[in-house]
C-alpha cells in the first residue's frame, strides 16, 4: 500500500543501495547500505486501516500474515525451507524462519542495526535483486515495520554470523539497543508479537484463519514447509506439498468426483513465471483460483482472462476436430464443472478493483493466454482418452445451456422473469429506492401471514417460500428456471442469474432470510444460501445477504415481556430479573409469534440483530457447499458426525 505521509526530511525517499556493488557481492551477501528507507512509522498509528485495511479480526491476522509474507519472500530467494507460526497462551505469535536472518550490521548514516531500521522505519526492507520476486501490492507487502508499530511488545531474534541477535520493542520504538545473547550455527529470524490492544478491539487468533492462509501459501510455494501450533489449545498442523498447485486442484476437488488426472503446467516467459493446474469434476461449478505473488486474486483480472480465452479456444479447435455436428462451446460450457489454480508470479503487479485483489497488468493476459494455448493443446494432442472426457462434459453442457436458454425463455414469456408482473405471493413495499428496502424471504406461508401483517410496509417487502427449495449443486440451469420458487426470487430481487446477473438492477439492498430455529429452517436457509452462493455470488461479497435472528425464548414476569437470543442470553436475564415467578417460553417456529411480537423482536431496525453473510474464505465456502449439497454422499457423513457436538438448540 502506498503512502504518501512522511514524518522528518531525513526518512524520505531514499536509496543508500549501489545495484553494481549488490551485483557483484559474491553469495548475494547484503548489508545494512542495502536496506532502502522510505518513510518513518509515526503514521501507522495514527491510521492503522490505511496500512491493513482494518482494525477487526482480519486486520488482526493481517498482522500474522505480513510477518509471514516476509518469510515467504526469502522462501521465493531461494533461502528458506521452513516457517513456524505459534499462536501463544497471552495472544502474542510467534512467526520463525530459517532464512539469511535481517541483516545487523550497523548502518553507516543512521549509526543504528540494519535490523532495527528494517523494525522501526516504513518501506524499508532488502534491496532485492532482479532475480527475485518480492511480494507486494493487495493489501500485503507493507513491511514488517507496521506489525512493530501495532504491537504492544515484539521481540525479534537474528540468527547469522554465528551468533544470536536480540532486539525488543513496544509500540514500534526500540527499548535498548541490538544484543548479542548467544552462538548460533545456524540462520533464520524469529519475530514475536503482542497485538496493541489500543488499537485492536479484539485481540483472539483464530487457528482456522490461519492455518487456511498457511495451507494456501504452502500449495503455492511448492516444496516449502509450514507449521502452525496452537499453544492454548494443543492444535498442530503442518504443511508441505511437493506438488504445489496440482495438489491445491486434488485438495479443491477432495469431495467431488474428478474426471481424470490433473491437467498442468508451469512456464516462464519475459520474467513472468506461470502456474496452471485444472481439473473437471462431474458437477457444474466453474472453480477458478487466481494468485499474483501469492496474493489471491479474488476479483480475477488479466491472468484469468487470459486463461479463460485460451481455455475457450483450444477447446473449441479440438471440438471441431471431432467434428462433433457443429457445437460450438461458450465461455462457460468450457468452465463447467471445472477447478483451476492460476498463479502468476511478476516483477511488479499492480492491483485493482473495490478490494484492490484484480491484477491489472495488461501483458499478463498475453503470456498467460499464449502459455496456455500451447500447453493445452499439447496435453490434449498427448492424452486423446482423457481429452475426449473434457469434449464431452463440454458438450453436454453446451446442449443443457440451450435447454435452459429455452427454459429461461419460455419462463420470461409468461411473464415469472421480469419485474414488471413481480410475484403474486410477494408483499412489495411502498419505497422505491433499493437502498433503503429490505426483501424478508420467510419460510412457509402462515410466518410468512405474520410478516406481512408485522411488517413496516413503507419499505420491508415479503416473500414468503412453500417448503423447500430446489438444491441448486445438484442442478443445472434449465432445472432452476422451472422451479417456481427459485424463479419468484429472482424475479423479486431483479438481477437475474448467472452470466445475466446485474447487481444494479437489485431492487432491495437487504435481503434477510427469516426461517425457524429447527433443522427444517436451518436446511432451508442453507438451500438458500447455496442458490445465492452459486449463482449470486456478488450479492454475498458486497454484503447484501442478512439472516434474521428471532428470539429463542419469551420471558414473562409481572405481565412484562423479555426475549432472550441464546441460551446464555436467558441465563443472564435470570440474573437480572430473577427466575422466581418468570414463566418462560421457548418458540420453536415464527409461527408461535404474532405479527406485533415478530416486528418487536425480529424485524423491528430498532431492536432486530441481523447477521451478515460474508465470504471470508471462498475456498473454504465452497468445501462446505460441497460437502452439506453435493453428490457425495461420506464427506456429508463425516462433517455431520464431525460437528454433531457443536450443535446446540436443535429441535427434532
Ligand atoms: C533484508 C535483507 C536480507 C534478508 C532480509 C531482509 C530478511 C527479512 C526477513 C523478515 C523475516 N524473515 C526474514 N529474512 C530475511 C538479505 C540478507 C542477506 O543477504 O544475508
Amino acid at each position: 500500500m502506498e503512502t504518501n505521509e512522511t514524518s522528518g526530511t531525513d526518512e524520505n525517499s531514499e536509496t543508500n543501495a549501489n545495484d553494481a556493488n549488490a551485483n557483484e557481492a559474491a553469495e548475494n551477501e547484503y548489508g545494512a547500505k542495502d536496506i532502502q528507507v522510505l518513510t518513518g512509522l509515526s503514521a501507522v498509528r495514527k491510521r492503522p486501516a490505511m496500512y491493513i485495511g482494518d482494525t477487526g479480526l482480519r486486520g488482526l491476522h493481517h498482522l500474522v500474515f505480513e510477518a509471514v509474507d516476509n518469510s515467504i519472500d526469502e522462501a521465493l530467494a531461494g533461502f528458506c525451507t521452513k516457517i513456524s507460526v505459534i499462536i501463544h497462551k497471552n495472544n502474542s505469535v510467534t512467526v520463525e524462519d530459517n532464512g539469511r536472518g535481517i541483516p545487523v550490521d550497523i548502518h553507516p548514516k543512521y549509526n543504528k542495526a540494519a535490523v532495527e531500521i528494517v523494525m522501526t522505519m516504513l518501506h524499508s526492507g532488502g534491496k532485492f535483486d532482479k532475480k527475485t520476486y518480492k511480494v507486494s501490492g493487495g493489501l500485503h507487502g507493507v513491511g514488517i515495520s507496521v506489525v512493530n508499530a501495532l504491537s504492544k511488545e515484539l521481540d525479534v531474534e537474528v540468527r547469522r554470523n554465528g551468533k544470536v541477535y536480540y532486539q525488543k520493542y513496544s509500540r514500534g520504538k526500540p527499548l535498548a539497543d541490538i544484543q548479542v545473547i548467544g552462538d548460533s550455527s545456524e540462520r533464520g529470524t524469529k519475530v514475536t508479537f503482542l497485538p496493541d490492544d489500543e488499537i485492536f478491539p479484539e485481540t483472539e487468533f483464530h487457528f482456522e484463519t490461519l492455518s487456511s492462509r498457511l495451507r494456501e501459501l504452502a500449495f503455492l510455494n511448492s516444496g516449502l514447509y509450514i507449521a502452525l501450533y496452537d499453544e492454548k489449545t494443543g492444535k498442530r498442523q503442518e504443511f508441505k506439498y511437493d506438488g504445489g498447485i496440482v495438489s491445491f486442484v486434488e485438495f479443491l476437488n477432495t469431495n467431488k468426483s474428478p474426471l481424470h488426472k490433473v491437467i498442468s503446467f508451469q512456464k516462464e516467459k519475459n520474467m513472468v513465471q506461470v502456474e496452471v493446474a485444472m481439473q473437471y469434476n462431474t458437477g457444474y461449478q466453474e472453480n477458478i483460483f487466481t494468485f499474483a505473488n501469492n496474493i489471491n486474486t479474488q476479483e480475477g483480472g488479466s491472468h484469468l482472462v487470459g486463461f479463460k480465452t485460451a481455455l475457450t479456444r483450444t477447446l473449441n479447435s479440438y471440438v471441431e476436430k471431432l467434428k462433433a455436428n457443429g457445437a460450438k462451446l461458450s465461455s462457460e460450457d468450457a468452465r463447467e464443472g471445472l477447478t483451476a489454480v492460476i498463479s502468476v508470479k511478476l516483477q511488479d503487479p499492480q492491483f485493482e478493483g473495490q478490494t484492490k485483489t484484480k491484477l491489472g497488468n495488461s501483458e499478463i493476459k498475453g503470456i498467460v493466454e499464449m502459455l496456455a494455448n500451447e500447453n493445452l493443446a499439447i496435453f490434449l494432442e498427448e492424452n486423446p482418452s482423457i481429452a475426449k472426457i473434457i469434449a464431452e462434459k463440454c458438450i453436454n453442457s453446451a446442449n443443457a445451456r440451450e435447454a435452459a436458454a429455452k427454459a429461461r425463455e419460455l419462463t420470461r414469456r409468461k411473464g415469472a422473469l421480469n419485474h414488471h408482473s413481480l410475484p403474486g405471493k410477494l408483499a412489495d413495499c411502498s419505497e422505491n429506492d433499493p437502498k433503503k428496502c429490505e426483501l424478508y424471504i420467510v419460510e412457509g406461508d402462515s410466518a410468512g401471514g405474520s410478516a406481512k401483517q408485522g411488517r413496516d410496509r413503507n419499505f420491508q417487502a415479503i416473500l414468503p417460500l412453500k417448503g423447500k427449495i430446489l438444491n441448486v449443486e445438484k442442478a443445472r440451469l434449465n432445472k432452476i428456471f422451472q422451479n417456481e420458487e427459485i424463479t419468484s426470487m429472482i424475479t423479486a430481487l431483479g438481477t437475474g442469474i448467472s452470466e445475466e446477473f446485474d447487481i444494479n438492477k437489485l431492487r432491495y439492498h437487504k435481503i434477510i432470510i427469516m426461517t425457524d430455529a429447527d433443522v427444517d429452517g436451518a436446511h432451508i436457509r442453507t438451500l438458500l444460501l447455496t442458490f445465492f452462493y452459486r449463482h449470486m455470488n456478488a450479492l454475498i461479497i458486497s454484503g447484501h445477504v442478512y439472516i434474521a435472528q428471532p428470539p429463542l425464548y419469551k420471558a414473562v414476569k409481572n405481565k412484562k415481556a423479555y426475549y432472550a437470543y441464546s441460551d446464555e442470553k436467558l441465563e443472564k436475564l435470570f440474573k437480572e430479573i430473577g427466575r422466581d415467578n418468570t414463566s418462560v417460553q421457548r418458540y420453536k417456529g415464527l409461527g408461535e409469534m404474532n405479527p406485533e411480537q415478530l416486528w418487536e423482536t425480529t424485524m423491528n431496525p430498532e431492536n432486530r440483530t441481523l447477521l451478515q453473510v460474508t465470504l471470508e474464505d471462498a475456498i473454504e465456502a465452497d468445501k462446505i457447499f460441497t460437502i452439506l449439497m453435493g453428490d457425495q454422499v461420506g464427506p456429508r457423513r463425516d462433517f455431520i458426525e464431525q460437528h454433531a457436538k457443536e450443535v446446540a438448540n436443535l429441535d427434532i
